[in-house]
């Protein structure tokens, strides 16, 4: 009796030790940010409405409040921790309201239509930075779409593969 005892707490202490890694692996830290903001004032992306555009450079990008996401991506040797501000705040921030999406995007001419379901269900970032330093033009940077892809199941499907863009220069609302 006291054997079969010994090996339920046993059992379940291997149940909890295994769901508490299982949850470390897929958990997202959304936090508020400490280290120096950007102080490089170039312009890098506009963002177009109905009532103009606004110019934001990665210094004017970061003092909107930044955020940390760790994720893991479509692909392995991007997986990792990103900061940068939530693509929901820059909206508001550019005064883009009761639109039903953006049309992101990149230098290199690739372009998307990202619905406003995907930054009102997810926490989605635009990223400046990776591991805290901002990311070259050779890493997909210098600015970059996160989805918080360990989240939800959902993010998993290859439709949302396509809209992590990067080298985002160019926000434009649809109306
Ligand atoms: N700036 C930019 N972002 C991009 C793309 C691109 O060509 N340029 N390709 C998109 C598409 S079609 C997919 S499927 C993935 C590219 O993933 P892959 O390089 O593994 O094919 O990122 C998306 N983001
Ligand atoms: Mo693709």
């Amino acid at each position: 009796m006291r054997c079969v005892n010994l090996l339920t707490k046993l059992g379940f202490l291997i149940f909890c030790t295994l769901s508490t890694a299982l949850l470390a692996e897929s958990s997202i830290q959304l936090t508020s940010w400490s280290t120096p903001l950007s102080e490089d004032t170039t312009e890098q992306l506009t963002v177009t409405g109905h009532k103009g555009e606004k110019h934001y450079s990665l210094a004017s990008l970061e003092a909107l409040g930044m955020h940390t996401l760790s994720t893991h991506t479509f692909w392995p040797e991007d997986d990792g921790s990103y900061q940068g501000v939530l693509l929901s705040d820059l909206l508001k921030d550019a005064g883009l309201k009761d639109i039903s999406g953006i049309q992101l995007s990149a230098i290199d001419g690739f372009s998307q239509i990202i619905p406003k379901e995907d930054w009102q269900n997810w926490p989605l970032l635009l990223a400046t930075r990776r591991d805290n330093a901002p990311i070259s033009l050779r890493k997909k940077g210098p600015i970059r779409l996160i989805y918080p892809r360990d989240m939800d199941k959902q993010l998993e499907d290859g439709i949302y593969r396509l809209r992590w863009i990067w080298m985002i220069n160019k926000i434009e609302a649809i109306y």
